[in-house]
């Protein structure tokens, strides 16, 4: 397709950006950390929407040179974060990435070579990713993400409470950190809204006992922003705060001068 023959070309021609979204402590109104997310502005064209092109660059196999491109990148502005702030940076990791049997020796690499702490740096996982795979392939990526841990890179598992099982990947992944997906944020109004505070809920309270991080997604309103603070709930990330943005207005929010 043509997405794919622009796709191949996008890394050379240095078509892909990256932004990133803020994470915020709830109660201080501090900056905690930064989700990467990949944009992709194709010469002579609009921009293709990640949720266009990821799923193509999946299936081809590209996901992972792109992936490793923004290891790189994201560390490279996380290692400007980092000096005198304590804030890490959170990057999407499709499965495909996980299945490679150098993914941790590449991880750890492109942290050294960046004098990026482990601790900098989390890695956003969903449950889907292990729908399609092997048990040989699960316990691969279960021993890349185990490694990794146990030098001090964090893993989020993302989009909490979309999957069909939820409950049972929380037990065979290791995980620091769970992201309620942003449907679980639905406005007061909405007509879900009443079940979505008591499912949110519950998922604040299994995940303190389990001694992980929360971050509640799409956070859009004050409303929504009070609510949650209400629930214990300690990160959000979301509009309301900040829709992603150039590295440059990171480094605004954190009176950085490059
Ligand atoms: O915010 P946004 O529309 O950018 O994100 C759309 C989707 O694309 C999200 O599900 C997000 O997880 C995914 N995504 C964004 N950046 C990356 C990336 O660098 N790698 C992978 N694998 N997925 C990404
Ligand atoms: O799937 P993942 O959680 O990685 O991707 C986050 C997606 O959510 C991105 O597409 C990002 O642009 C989008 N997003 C970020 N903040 C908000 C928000 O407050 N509301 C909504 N509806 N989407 C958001
Ligand atoms: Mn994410
Ligand atoms: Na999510």
């Amino acid at each position: 397709t043509r997405l794919l023959t622009g796709l191949r070309r996008a890394l050379a021609q240095g078509e892909f950006t990256l932004n990133y979204q803020p994470v915020v402590d709830l109660a201080s109104g501090d900056i905690r950390a930064v989700e990467a997310l990949l944009r992709w502005n194709p010469a002579g064209s609009r921009p293709v929407p990640p949720d266009v092109f990821i799923p193509v660059a999946e299936e081809s196999g590209l996901i992972v040179p792109i992936g490793a491109w923004v290891l790189e990148q994201a560390c490279a502005d996380a290692r400007r974060w980092h000096e005198g702030h304590d804030i890490s940076v959170t990057v999407n990791i499709s499965g495909r990435q996980l299945r490679e049997p150098d993914f941790a020796e590449t991880v750890l690499d492109i942290l050294a070579r960046h004098d990026l702490p482990e601790r900098a740096l989390v890695l956003e996982i969903t449950e889907s990713m292990l729908l399609a795979t092997t048990p040989a392939e699960t316990a691969r990526i279960i021993a890349a993400l185990t490694t990794l841990r146990e030098h001090g890179v964090r893993v989020a598992l993302d989009d909490f409470g979309t999957g069909y099982s939820s409950l049972s990947y929380l037990r065979t992944l290791p995980v620091d950190i769970l992201k309620i997906d942003k449907s679980f944020a639905a406005p007061a109004g909405h007509a879900d809204h009443h079940q979505m505070r008591a499912f949110t809920k519950a998922i604040l309270e299994l995940s303190a006992s389990l001694r992980l991080d929360t971050i509640v997604e799409g956070v859009e309103s004050q409303e929504q922003a009070a609510l949650l603070q209400r629930m214990g709930c300690p990160l959000v990330q979301g509009y309301l705060f900040s829709p992603p943005a150039p590295a440059r207005q990171i480094d605004g929010l954190l009176t950085i001068t490059p």
